[in-house]
């Protein structure tokens, strides 16, 4: 049977009425649905972008602990080179008993961080802070020398971001440690080997021979004096540790940290070229007590009066002044070790741990009145 067509309506639509293509109600939920995803997407775009500038600073840390094994491999005695050095400039007058400060650790290594150009160009007959040496400074902005989440640092000609691991500290008293000025008094400038002035061996002598060596295996980098010219004080060999010295592990030992406030007391202050201790390292501040006993080496007190002692504990410190691990990146520092490996340190880490990672040969036994720090194992930290 022939189905009949319908009959056709002339003048008259099919279409359906015009209407609109969303109600308000359709509109809304889509937006809400936009502004979720937004919700969900923006804070993982966030870390993203987090972990890519914390990745590029560990890259450039490990970068600068190359650097660290190539000058160590340059040196007659295998050792690192000194954190800063002090000696005569040109300008220094016979009767001067004071060295001057003339170069950082980071001089050191420019050969070494394909800088040999700076290098060449270093008078190192004049402190860090005249002549062709400040020009170097404030001219040129090292990349590596910075991290990206450093906003005092990054992209600024003479900044740095990176310190270098100094051990203990000796303290005298909180005025030498302020909490809101940082490590004000002038014994920030010649933290060395023996200035930790601690009877670690309690023999009843302070800075005895085994105190000092006891002291140089608390930190890794240490300051050397060189005398050419005149000037009328000692020259000091560089104390530095040398790969092999570091009796603990290379690799459950901090070569160097971030600090926010790195960098030189002058103005412009960031400096890649200061050697002050304060400026282009991190140490462990330790209170100098007259006796230590057996145990103080091992687990010095960590004074609460000192919040700079822990990581992140003094991130608003004070520039030049605050020489202790800090850094933008959420909840800890970057962190590279003897063996040029690099990881994210947590400020949560348990102190005793961080105590171990500082010192490059606290676990060597070899001194009968002083207790060794305990081994570290591979998952402490
Ligand atoms: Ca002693
Ligand atoms: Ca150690």
């Amino acid at each position: 049977m022939r189905r009949r067509t319908p009959p056709l309506r002339s003048g008259c639509h099919t279409a359906a009425p015009h209407e609109s293509a969303f109600t308000l109600i359709e509109l809304l939920v889509v937006i809400s649905i936009i502004s979720l995803l937004m919700a969900l997407i923006l804070p993982a775009i966030q870390s993203a972008r987090e972990a890519a500038r914390r990745t590029q600073c560990l890259s450039h840390m490990r970068q600068l602990c190359l650097g660290m094994h190539g000058a160590a491999s340059r040196s007659a005695t295998g050792q690192l080179p000194a954190y800063g050095v002090w000696g005569d400039d040109a300008a220094t007058s016979a009767t001067s008993t004071q060295p001057a400060a003339l170069w950082s650790w980071v001089v050191e290594i420019l050969p070494f961080i394909d800088r040999r150009d700076l290098y060449d160009r270093w008078n190192f007959n004049s402190r860090h802070s005249n002549g062709t040496n400040a020009t170097l400074i404030r001219t040129f902005n090292i990349k590596i020398l910075t991290c990206p989440d450093d906003e005092s640092a990054n992209e600024r000609s003479g900044a740095l971001s990176f310190v270098v691991n100094a051990g203990y500290a000796g303290i005298d008293s909180v005025i030498e440690l302020n909490r809101t000025t940082g490590w004000g008094n002038q014994n920030g400038n010649y933290h060395k080997f023996d200035n930790v002035k601690i009877d670690w061996n309690s023999n009843g002598t302070v800075g005895d021979k085994e105190d000092n060596e006891l002291t140089r295996r608390s930190g890794v980098l240490w300051r050397e004096v060189v005398h050419r010219l005149k000037g009328n004080f000692k020259a000091e060999r560089n104390q530095s540790l040398s790969l092999k010295e570091i009796y603990d592990g290379q690799s459950q030992t901090l070569m160097m940290t971030e600090n926010l406030h790195a960098g030189g007391l002058e103005s412009p202050a960031q400096m890649w070229g200061d050697p002050d201790a304060r400026s282009c390292t991190f140490v462990l501040p330790i209170r100098r007590i007259s006796r230590a006993g057996p145990a103080y080496f091992a687990n010095p007190p960590l004074d609460p009066n000192f919040p700079g002692c822990v990581i992140n504990g003094a991130r608003f410190g004070n520039e030049g002044r605050s020489p202790w691990p800090s850094s933008n990146h959420p909840g800890g520092v970057c962190a590279a070790f003897c063996d040029g490996s690099t990881k994210f340190v947590s400020q949560d880490i348990d102190l005793l741990v961080y105590k171990r990672i500082v010192t490059p040969a606290g676990s060597r036994l070899n001194s009968s009145s002083v207790v060794a720090q305990a081994i570290l194992s591979d998952r402490d930290f």
